[in-house]
């Protein structure tokens, strides 16, 4: 029996031969109310049309600071150098990202249940949430490399088995976005627009598409596309800034060759009712530490 055979209905295909297509989303953007959380009605709007948000002053300079030296004691381990959770970056070898970072670290994993930041994922998501990925990326000053355009969706679905795009991220930057230190590119809009991608997931991807993808990547004319409907935002702002921003909006970041790291915290939450299944496009699931199947809610 093929992995396919178990899952329902797949209504954002995906990894396919031929032809991609741009499919409409069948599923909302925000899924709570006004009264389900922080979130006020305008920004919640603005959230449901444009599929991001911005919170400035999320976290106080004194929490960014002490985040910010979390970040410098866990690259500095070298014993959490050689675990499968850290990734370097691919030409000088410097930690770029550190995954499942809620369960290495206890400071991180506080944050998560902080309720400036589990209340407003459990308003945009409509339910009780979980972590399916959590990372912090170094991006750091003249070497850090950025990411091509993606939907992290379209990856969650193909090689994670995530039925629906009903998943929100927050990237808590903790040291200041320019738009010249690879600040992160959103297409405001386009979450609701499903791009498909061509071409079939190879076996242990991950060891490679985290440094740099290159399958689940649309096509130059769809990005051309959705960037002439959309246009492109760029999330700049001060330290202790937070993008939230829905799991299916086209988004990339340049190279940073500034001396200025952009260094964040990147949290994925997922409703409990939209709880992984079967990859759709690959022939087994990704590891744990990148996306979690542990479904248990979040709770303070
Ligand atoms: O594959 C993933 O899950 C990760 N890759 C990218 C480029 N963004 C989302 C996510 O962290
Ligand atoms: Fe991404």
């Amino acid at each position: 029996m093929t992995l396919t055979d178990t899952r329902v209905e797949d209504s954002y295909p995906t990894r396919i031969p031929g032809e991609a297509q741009l499919i409409d989303r069948v599923d909302p953007t925000v899924w709570g109310g006004e009264s389900d959380g922080p979130i006020d009605a305008a920004t919640l709007a603005s959230h449901d049309a444009k599929g991001y948000s911005v919170v400035e002053g999320l976290l106080s300079p004194a929490e960014v600071q002490g985040y910010w030296q979390e970040l410098v004691r866990l690259s500095s381990d070298d014993e959490l150098k050689a675990d499968e959770r850290v990734i370097t970056e691919k030409e000088f070898g410097e930690v770029r990202s550190i995954f499942e970072v809620h369960k290495i670290s206890e400071l991180i994993g506080e944050l998560v249940r902080d309720p400036r930041v589990l209340d407003r994922a459990r308003q945009i998501l409509g339910s009780e949430v979980y972590i399916h990925q959590s990372r912090v990326n170094y991006m750091p000053g003249f070497k850090g490399s950025g990411f091509y355009w993606h939907s992290d969706f379209e990856t969650w679905h193909a090689e994670d088995g995530m039925p629906r795009p009903r998943s929100v991220s927050c990237s808590i930057a903790l040291t200041d976005n320019y738009p010249f230190n690879g600040g992160l590119m959103v297409m405001p809009g386009s979450q609701r627009t499903f791009v498909q991608c061509v071409g079939e997931t190879p076996d242990n991807y991950y060891k490679t598409s985290l440094k740099e993808q290159k399958i689940g990547v649309p096509s130059e004319n769809d990005i051309m596309k959705l960037a002439a409907e959309c246009g492109i935002d760029q999330f700049t702002g001060p330290a202790g800034s937070a993008l939230w921003f829905d799991s299916n909006i086209m988004h990339g970041s340049g190279n940073n060759i500034t001396p200025y790291p952009r260094s964040n915290i990147f949290l994925v939450f997922n409703s409990v009712e939209n709880a992984l299944v079967q990859p759709y496009a690959a022939s087994k699931p990704r590891p744990n530490f990148i996306g979690s199947r542990d479904f248990t809610p979040l709770s303070r």
